[in-house]
């Protein structure tokens, strides 16, 4: 399978986020997509080519442009005030504020994000656009009548919504995709969310539509981030009533409790008649990721895409979340030979 890898990824390199109270070196570093790109170079998944570039078009097609352009623009702002330093939020609307976009600086840094664990620095803007860019050529390339394609996405992108970034997102990525194939010959596109945690800008961006289906699985956000959107009652809106499905699971889920969520996943992708897969992949789901509370082995990473390959349909998967920088390539690489039946 082809994979498409964009080495500007690199420009996105915070120096903190803030986590458990410290600010910390981010876990969400480039180390995670060159050992992913040096495992799939090891094990000949297929061709390594660098993204096509893609305008706005496709990204405004699921984002604010607003708030694209304040993606754009944010680092500028930041450093013309003299702060040579990661950008980060301070605060949140709290219940009863209102949700009135600021003229300053900060106030927009508030307003377009949900988590101060997501840095702005020098090249973010340029390291998110290739990473939207890598998205759209495996799209392309899926919707060209590929069986399949791997985008080895970074910055990850299921938690950006339509106009917020946060969980180390800003475009979504997979919706991108996904809005792409609904675009270039596909009526009916679903989404599989596997990254531990929830999906939650993926959701909201499709939540009242009947065309694309978001089915995730992920840890119960009574436990885990992003703790406020992702339960099994959120089943969409409007038009897109019965079009989301959310499987979430306690912490220490294994392979037995996995497989059944997995399970209920594909039947629901199956009756939908979904016509192309769009597959957010993140292998933090892993039993030593150091952020997360799952318990997969790499060899269940197989399993997972030899289901998925048994969907029979046209599958463009994703690159999301994954921190244990020692596992995350042959997590992935696993994966994708499950996928190919090796
Ligand atoms: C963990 C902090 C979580 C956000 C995680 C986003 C994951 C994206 N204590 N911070 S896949
Ligand atoms: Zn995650």
């Amino acid at each position: 399978m082809d994979v498409i890898y964009n080495p500007d990824h690199v420009l996105q390199n915070g120096k903190v986020e803030l986590i458990n109270g410290k600010l910390e070196p981010p876990v969400e570093c480039p180390q995670r997509a060159d050992s992913v790109l040096e495992a799939v170079r090891n094990a000949g998944i297929g061709q390594v080519s660098e993204p096509e570039k893609f305008g706005l078009d496709p990204i405004v097609s699921v984002h604010d442009p607003d708030y694209v352009d304040f993606l754009a623009t944010i680092w500028d702002r930041w450093t013309e005030k003299g702060r040579s330093w990661d950008a980060l939020p301070l605060n949140w609307v709290g219940r009863g504020m209102r949700h009135i976009k600021p003229e300053t600086v900060d106030g927009q840094l508030s307003y377009y994000s949900f988590d101060a664990g997501t840095p702005i620095t020098a090249g973010t803007w340029k390291a998110v656009k290739g990473s939207a860019d890598t998205a759209l050529t495996g799209a392309k390339r899926v919707a060209n009548g590929a069986r399949s394609a791997f985008s080895l996405c970074r910055p990850p992108g299921h938690h950006a919504s339509r106009d917020y970034y946060g969980g180390y997102c800003f475009l979504n990525n997979a919706a991108i995709a996904g809005q792409y194939l609904r675009d270039n010959g596909f009526g009916r596109v679903v989404i599989l969310d596997v990254d531990y945690h929830h999906g939650n800008g993926t959701q909201s961006i499709f939540y009242d539509r009947d065309d694309v289906l978001f089915v995730s699985i992920h840890a119960d956000p009574l436990q885990e981030f992003p703790f406020f959107i992702g339960h099994a009652d959120e089943t969409g809106e409007g038009k897109g009533k019965g079009y989301n499905l959310n499987l979430p699971l306690r912490r220490g889920a294994d392979w037995s409790v996995y497989s059944k969520a997995l399970e209920a996943a594909y039947a629901k992708i199956r009756d939908f008649g979904a016509e192309a897969v769009v597959v957010s992949l993140g292998v933090d789901t892993y039993e030593a990721d150091p952020i997360s509370h799952f318990k997969l082995k790499t060899d269940d990473y197989a399993r997972i895409g030899a289901g998925i390959a048994a969907l029979d349909l046209p599958t463009h998967i994703i690159m999301e979340g994954g921190y244990a920088l020692d596992a995350i390539g042959r997590n992935v690489v696993a994966f994708l030979n499950g996928f190919e039946g090796r």
